[in-house]
């Protein structure tokens, strides 16, 4: 079907990259879909609306939109599954670790490959199936290891080849697997490809980055970065502007480049030949940017935050690169590949994962981290209503073809307790509800370094304590624009990338057990209250709650396989389905509010609660699973 201004919004609805679109500006303006599904808009064409918009969504807009919706291959993945095929990587339980953050072994106050090696059996009694790395290659670490400037060479902070073939073998004796993080949407700006093409006009790699001649001193476009300010660089010396979506040295890779594409082949598979089990692949949806780089619409730039996004997000040879990484680095070792890809609603997630479409086997999306109208830097009190609506509509309707990632936390967000429960009274509850949900529902679950403590946002003081790039630069940015220092920092505390990257809280002696050096970020006293090691003598503890959870799911397959039934789906503050397999079946029944809620089932075989007792009342975010 040709894309028009004649084109109606009942059409472009139907579109996976229309729905989702739609549904991404509904989710920001937190307007609901009757506003566009009614039949007074929904036959609305788009040239209506431009007229409505009265210039405020520019012909750039309507240009970029009739783009995107022509760039679908397939108008919607035709389910074919009738049951989802089983795999390893859909019964497994993910773990990830922040290197740096997860343990010391040398004691320089920065967590390295020995410290890992050293937790593994901790890892393994927990029930953990795969780990993923947060990046450990060499690194400048300006935006901490997302910044790789030797793909093949391990960070001296964090060890050596030899201390990650050890840290292999102990994983994989232990029945576990590795997966790796894989950043090749940029390298770092001392990576040898970029500082070659920065000094060396003839030299081909220069093609590997976006640099344009530098007439004057207006950027080739008004794109802005992720971490604050434009998205070029100015290298006077040699009259060149560089693009960077995200940190100043961080600089995007032109995929474009067929030279480029088989370097990144090749580096993937000597990884694989070095035994890693698969990849997570960083903003892996960036690597497509469109030709010429036209410039970002300023309506949408201010609706996403990103000026610009609209033309990298989901570019047109976006899926004839992930089947070629497939075809000619993940294929040939049946290596696993979850993809992040910020922006990408449920319709185009299926264009990226289904099971006929030879591109990524998962993807993360991140469109339940924040409710409708809010950002991360919002203060404001997160509503598990809109994660049961959330989830609800992803079981129903993302297919057998699809498998969810299930996960609430990771290094670029805060602590999910603490934004449902900021006060804490109810940390050990809430922490253990959403335990609850996400080993019970259908979807790969993956937990985040510190979540299966019940781990809750820092007491950061000020700006001194705080180190992530993305924070510190954010925060002048407020300054600049007008903002007192004090609310400054209110809004970088309500939603810093720092509050999951503090060390782990391993006992409660000095620097919680992490390191015997003081650590390179500051902690706050927290491990007195909460730490794996008293935590693993307590039976009523929120790490002794995962380890049954995990242990009960791996024990039945209803709880992966089995299909999902919605109990009173309308009903506020109440979430409770079923899963069954072959006559295997279970209930889950959660309160998720604060305050007491009468139970709609009469279920009572209990098997695990986050509280005593089995009454007619669910306490404060009670959640409970019984055998039928
Ligand atoms: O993050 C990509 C991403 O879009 C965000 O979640 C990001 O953290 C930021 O918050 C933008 O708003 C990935 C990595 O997970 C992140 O740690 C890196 O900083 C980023 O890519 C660049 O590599
Ligand atoms: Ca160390």
């Amino acid at each position: 079907m040709a894309y028009t201004l004649k084109s109606k919004i009942k059409d472009v609805w139907k579109n996976p990259v229309g729905h989702d679109v739609l549904a991404k500006i509904l989710l920001q303006l937190n307007l609901p879909s009757i506003l566009i599904t009614n039949p007074l808009v929904s036959f609305l064409s788009l040239g209506q609306v431009k007229a409505l918009s009265r210039g405020r969504l520019s012909e750039g807009f309507f240009e970029s939109l009739i783009g995107l919706l022509s760039s679908v291959e397939s108008p919607s993945t035709k389910q074919t599954e009738q049951k989802p095929n089983e795999t390893w990587w859909k019964e497994a339980v993910f773990y990830q670790i922040y290197p740096r953050s997860f343990m010391d072994a040398n004691g320089d106050g920065i967590g390295d490959l020995k410290g890992i090696i050293m937790k593994l059996d901790y890892l393994k009694t927990l029930g953990i199936d795969a780990i993923w790395l947060s990046p450990i290659y060499d690194s400048p670490n300006d935006d901490n290891g997302y910044d790789i400037r030797d793909y093949d060479k391990i960070l001296e902070d964090f060890g050596t080849m030899e201390d990650f073939a050890a840290l292999l073998e102990g994983v994989h004796r232990r029945g576990m697997k590795l997966i790796m993080d894989l950043v090749v949407n940029h390298t770092s700006d001392e990576h040898a490809w970029f500082q070659k093409a920065l000094n060396d006009p003839s030299s081909p790699y220069r093609d590997y980055y976006f640099l344009q001649p530098a007439a004057g001193n207006t950027p080739p476009n008004n794109w802005t970065s992720f971490f604050s300010g434009s998205a070029w660089n100015l290298y006077e010396k040699q009259k060149l502007w560089g693009l960077h979506l995200f940190s100043k040295k961080q600089m995007d890779l032109n995929w474009e480049n067929p030279d480029l594409r088989e370097d990144v082949y090749a580096m993937i598979r000597r990884w694989l030949d070095r035994g890693v089990d698969g990849f997570r692949l960083d903003v892996i949806n960036y690597i497509s940017k469109q030709p010429g780089l036209p410039p970002g619409d300023e309506t949408v730039g201010t609706m996403m935050g990103y000026c610009g996004i609209e033309h990298y997000f989901y570019g047109p040879k976006l899926h004839q690169y992930l089947r070629e990484i497939r075809e000619k680095a993940f294929a040939p070792y049946n290596a696993f590949s979850v993809g992040e890809t910020p922006g990408i609603g449920m319709e185009m997630s299926k264009q990226l994962t289904g099971a006929n479409r030879g591109e990524l086997d998962m993807v993360f999306s991140f469109d339940h981290l924040e409710t409708p109208g809010h950002t991360r830097f919002d203060d404001y009190v997160y509503d598990l209503n809109y994660l049961k609506h959330y989830l609800m509509n992803w079981t129903k309707n993302y297919g057998n073809d699809c498998w969810q990632t299930l996960f609430y936390e990771n290094h670029d967000n805060p602590r999910m307790v603490s934004k449902i429960d900021p006060s804490g009274r109810f940390r050990v509850q809430v922490a253990k509800l959403l335990a609850m949900l996400q080993l019970t529902l259908r979807g790969t679950p993956f937990i985040f370094q510190g979540q299966e403590l019940g781990a809750v946002n820092k007491s950061f003081k000020d700006i001194h304590q705080i180190q992530d790039v993305e924070s510190i630069g954010l925060y002048h940015e407020l300054l600049d624009g007008g903002m007192d220092e004090k609310s400054a920092f209110s809004k970088i505390l309500a939603g810093t990338r720092d509050h999951a990257r503090t060390v782990m809280q391993w006992n409660n002696t000095e620097n919680s057990g992490f390191s015997s050096n003081t650590p390179w970020i500051i902690g706050d006293g927290d491990e007195a209250y909460c730490n794996a090691a008293e935590q693993m003598e307590n039976p009523a503890s929120v790490l002794k709650f995962y380890q049954n959870l995990i242990a009960l799911r791996k024990g039945h397959k209803a709880l992966i396989y089995g299909d999902v039934c919605f109990i009173k789906p309308k009903r506020k503050n109440y979430f409770a389905y079923t899963r069954e397999l072959n006559k295997d079946k279970y209930a889950v029944e959660c309160n998720l509010s604060a305050n007491p809620l009468k139970r709609s089932m009469k279920w009572d075989h209990l098997v695990l609660s986050n509280y005593e007792g089995n009454d007619e009342i669910l306490q404060a975010y009670e959640a409970r699973i019984y055998r039928l």
